[in-house]
């Protein structure tokens, strides 16, 4: 008996040894969903929203050098997955996506949860095709993985910049280093020393966590992580750095919890961020991952004012978002609020206890 392309998918993903899948059902997946059901691998893991499935997915790739890999429905859930798809792609993160789509005749007649996905991310990927014919689907989803990982996103900088020195033609620098130092001469970074400053907070990150994966927002929280955080192979960074897309921070933390059950991970993000993809903190309590998460509160969304300030000069205060506060309370998850800066350290001390609670 011919087996299904359902069947044919699930056979596809366990030959590309994808181990994870990150799915989120609908009608047009429904078959799909029911393939993989009986399926030892790939283990399904389910988020609360198709954009934090692909940040998610986004993440486990960033942190673990595979490739993510989504499954949504037609329709409003690939539409959902467009940001996702975007942030990776801009910073050559290899993801594999599949939706589903209406039957093959219904196609083009703008039917119930249709969508031209593809024609909607042809300019955000490297390579997006509506499979019509089960025969192709094997073909497909192997090309689909191949170029996926044409560049890998993670290499050994050594012998990968030993590469790329010998093809590189050296450029006077000595100008722009001396600006550089100019700046820093005129604009030193400064820090009150009994302030709660973001410098002081993730001075103590670097302090408590040795070992950590550290994913950001956007906003002023990404820009102060990426100044004051002491990164090397100890400390890893996952950012959206292409595309800036606020609301990243939370589920790309998910996504490498998974893979990395023994490192710290957590998330430093802002009020407004974290309030974009708030729901996937349901997804970390039901998967039991113990993602520390480091909220900026500054009620504000404080780089659309910092912005103003430095670009247009103006005095407008920034927009007001709220503390996040309402949002988080009652959380599913247990928090504390840091006021005090002696109170910073033994604050990411509790939380990263198992069983920590505020
Ligand atoms: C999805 C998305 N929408 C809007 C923006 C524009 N934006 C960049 S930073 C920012 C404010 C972020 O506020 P918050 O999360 O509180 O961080 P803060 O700057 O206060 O640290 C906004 C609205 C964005 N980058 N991404
Ligand atoms: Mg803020």
């Amino acid at each position: 008996m011919q087996i299904t392309g359902a069947q044919l998918f699930v056979k596809a993903l366990q030959a590309e040894q994808v181990d994870t899948l990150f799915a989120y059902p609908g009608g047009q997946a429904i078959d799909l969903f029911d393939a993989l059901y009986g399926a030892a691998v790939p283990k399904v893991i389910l988020p609360r929203h198709e954009q934090g499935l692909v940040h998610a997915a986004d993440g486990y790739a960033r942190s673990t050098g595979k490739t993510g890999v989504c499954l949504v429905t037609s329709g409003p859930g690939a539409t959902n997955l467009v940001t996702g798809i975007a942030t990776a792609n801009y910073d050559s993160v290899p993801l594999v996506c599949f939706t589903g789509q209406v039957p093959t005749g219904l196609i083009g007649n703008d039917s119930f949860q249709e969508v031209n996905i593809v024609g909607i991310t042809r300019s955000i990927t490297k390579y997006a095709v509506t499979v019509r014919r089960r025969e192709e689907l094997g073909s497909v989803i192997k090309k689909a993985f191949y170029i996926a990982v044409d560049i890998p996103v993670v290499a050994d900088a050594k012998s990968a910049i030993s590469t790329l020195l010998e093809k590189a033609e050296p450029l006077p620098t000595g100008e722009w280093l001396a600006q550089l130092e100019r700046w820093k001469q005129q604009h030193p970074l400064r820090m009150k020393p009994s302030a709660l400053s973001p410098q002081a907070i993730l001075q103590a990150v670097n302090h408590c966590f040795e070992n950590a994966i550290i994913a950001t927002d956007v906003g002023q929280n990404q820009l102060w992580a990426t100044q004051f955080l002491a990164l090397d192979e100890h400390r890893r960074l996952l950012t959206s750095g292409g595309l800036g897309t606020m609301g990243y921070g939370l589920p790309a933390a998910i996504g490498a919890s998974l893979e990395n059950p023994r490192t710290d991970v957590l998330v430093i993000t802002g009020d407004g961020g974290m309030q974009m993809n708030l729901q996937e903190l349901a997804t970390a309590v039901v998967y039991e991952l113990p993602v520390i998460i480091c909220i900026f509160t500054t009620a504000v969304w404080g780089m659309c004012g910092s912005g103003r300030r430095c670009f247009i000069r103006d005095a407008i205060p920034p927009p007001a978002c709220g503390t996040g506060k309402a949002a988080l309370s009652p959380a599913p998850a247990p928090g504390k609020t840091v006021l005090n800066i002696r109170r910073i350290s033994s604050g990411l001390r509790k939380a990263m206890a198992p069983g920590a609670s505020g």
